[in-house]
């Protein structure tokens, strides 16, 4: 278990303008921001990025969104003994956001899936590889 996790908000956001309201909410919820970068994903970044996914359908699709435009990576640092992977995800809500639940924030601000507002790390190591690729 680990205090930290990654999210980054996706080109979609960011051209929406609502770069503040996620980042609220995780305030809002305690987190603190550890590190925060504005960039534009290389494909080379983007594909190692989603190295996990390379052999699935959408991968081709899903390198060409996320270099589309500046996203916005941040490390948000939550609390001792709160699992912050975990707390993040259940935040994001679930992949598909036409399924994510009201009150979750793909929930309450999109319809997408590849355009689904945030990518958050799904597992200590994750957060550890996708780290080192965007910082
Ligand atoms: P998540 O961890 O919730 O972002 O979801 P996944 O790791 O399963 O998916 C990674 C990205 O691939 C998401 F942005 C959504 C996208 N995706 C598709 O475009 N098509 C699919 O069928 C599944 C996922």
């Amino acid at each position: 278990m680990v205090e930290q996790t990654l999210i980054v908000i996706k080109p979609d956001g960011v051209q929406r303008k609502i770069v503040g309201a996620v980042l609220s909410r995780f305030e809002n919820r305690g987190f603190t921001i550890q590190k925060m970068k504005m960039l534009t994903f290389t494909t080379a970044q983007a594909e190692n990025f989603y190295s996990p996914h390379k052999e699935k359908p959408f991968f081709p699709g899903l390198v060409k969104f996320i270099t589309s435009g500046p996203v916005v990576a941040v490390v948000l640092e939550g609390r001792t003994g709160v699992d912050a992977v975990s707390v993040v995800r259940s935040m994001i809500g679930a992949t598909k956001s036409y399924e994510a639940a009201a009150g979750t924030i793909r929930g309450d601000f999109s319809l997408g899936l590849e355009d689904n507002v945030i990518h958050a790390s799904d597992s200590a190591e994750n957060f550890k590889r996708e780290s080192k690729i965007v910082f």
